[in-house]
């Protein structure tokens, strides 16, 4: 799973990125020239994981994690197609999520290049600028097809295609992004693989100076109506999570050891650090969910998207798994823990065996019986 951080130049994507994973990539108030982006792997805060792990003693004990990707200012390398379409921005495409950073801080210098800060502004441009890209994309391919079909080459795949692509090509022209459009899983297939922007799920990071921090509820309000944008009367239509983040105060903070960290943050106040907070609450906001495997070699938290299914889940773990999947053996881990051991989890009834089709769930653990 991997979450993509894109906006504006200078917004301090790069300081939000160092503050998440903890590493010390070059910030800058100035243009550094630099396009490739930066890649970092976050685990994400899980208790569940360390009370799993106090009750198998496991050799090892793995959290779920997060990659960040850390992108330049869209303004660097951007070709005539727009902010998301330069060389720098290629790679964008990859990410399962964007997180679209916006400065709220005040610096001359950085406001002598692109003048005060403007986050809700800066929030419709970027917005503006995802949809300009899919139309590009979504256009293109519709007229690709409809010539196809003048000149008799027809399938029922393309015709498939050609209907989700006009319901596509709809939908941007009023502004409403993909992810809002209630699409079939033929139709997401169908689509897979133009990776389109708005497709993506989405989350707006306010990166606020640290003493401006919590202090505009307003603003706040204001990016969340805005994220939600055009169709947000449509109860199918998604409100992506806006989430404030004190980044240079973070940055600073994830840069420190950890007892050094742990008395600063006792001194301030701060019971959870913001990087283990935001990257638990991009994990929840984008629809992942962790199921567990357990035993004395390894206790680990595997990530898995709201609605896959336990052959999913095998495939997550090995391929081989999946290839040969013959059931899953389920119980939860609440249960595991108010019980105290599989045994008396099984005593009571509360192991069962799944098929493939099986939606798994948040705080599922699975033992996946194959043979290849
Ligand atoms: N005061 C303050 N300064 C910040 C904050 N976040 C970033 N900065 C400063 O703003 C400048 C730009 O930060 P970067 O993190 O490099 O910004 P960026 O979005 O990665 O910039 P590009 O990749 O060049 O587009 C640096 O000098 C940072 O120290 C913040 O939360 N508060
Ligand atoms: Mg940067």
């Amino acid at each position: 799973m991997n979450i993509g951080l894109i906006g504006l130049p200078k917004a301090g994507k790069t300081t939000i990125f160092n503050a998440l994973t903890g590493q010390t990539a070059e910030t800058a108030e100035y243009d550094t020239g630099k396009v490739e982006p930066n890649v970092g792997v976050v685990p994400v805060a899980d208790e569940r994981v360390e009370k799993l792990s106090a009750l198998y003693n496991p050799k090892k004990t793995i959290h779920a994690t997060v990659e960040f990707i850390d992108f330049v200012g869209a303004h660097q390398g951007a070709a005539k197609g727009g902010l998301f379409s330069g060389e720098g921005m290629a790679l964008i495409k990859t990410a399962d999520a964007l997180a679209i950073v916006l400065r709220n801080f005040r610096n001359p210098t950085i406001e002598g290049l692109y003048g005060l800060p403007k986050p809700l502004q800066d929030l419709e441009t970027i917005l503006d600028e995802l949809i300009l890209a899919d139309q590009v994309v979504s256009e293109r391919r519709l007229e690709r097809i409809r010539q196809d079909h003048q000149r008799g080459k027809k399938t029922p795949q393309t015709l498939a295609e050609e209907k989700v692509m006009e319901r596509i090509v709809e939908a941007l022209g009023a502004g409403i992004p993909i992810r809002s459009l209630e699409l079939s899983s033929e139709d997401l297939k169908l689509i897979s693989g133009y990776k389109f922007l708005t497709a993506k799920s989405l989350l707006v990071l306010l990166n606020s100076d640290e003493n401006q921090y919590g202090k505009d509820p307003n603003l706040l309000q204001g990016l969340k109506e805005k994220a939600s944008g055009a169709g947000k009367d449509n109860p199918r239509h998604a409100h992506p999570p806006v989430i404030e983040f004190a980044g240079k105060f973070e940055m600073e903070l994830a840069q420190l050891d950890p007892s050094e960290r742990e008395a600063f943050m006792a001194d301030m106040g701060i019971q959870e650090s913001a990087r283990s907070r935001l990257t638990r609450a991009a994990y929840e906001a984008l629809g992942y969910i962790s199921f567990f495997t357990v035993g004395e070699d390894e206790v680990r938290a595997w990530t898995l998207r709201k609605g896959e299914t336990a052959l999913e889940a095998a495939g997550t773990i090995h391929s081989d798994l999946a290839r040969g999947f013959i059931r899953a053996e389920c119980f939860t881990v609440k249960d595991l823990l108010e019980l105290g051991s599989e045994k008396a989890v099984k005593d009571k009834g509360l192991f069962r065996l799944e098929g493939k089709e099986y939606i798994v769930q948040d705080g599922d653990i699975l033992h996946i019986r194959f043979s290849v």
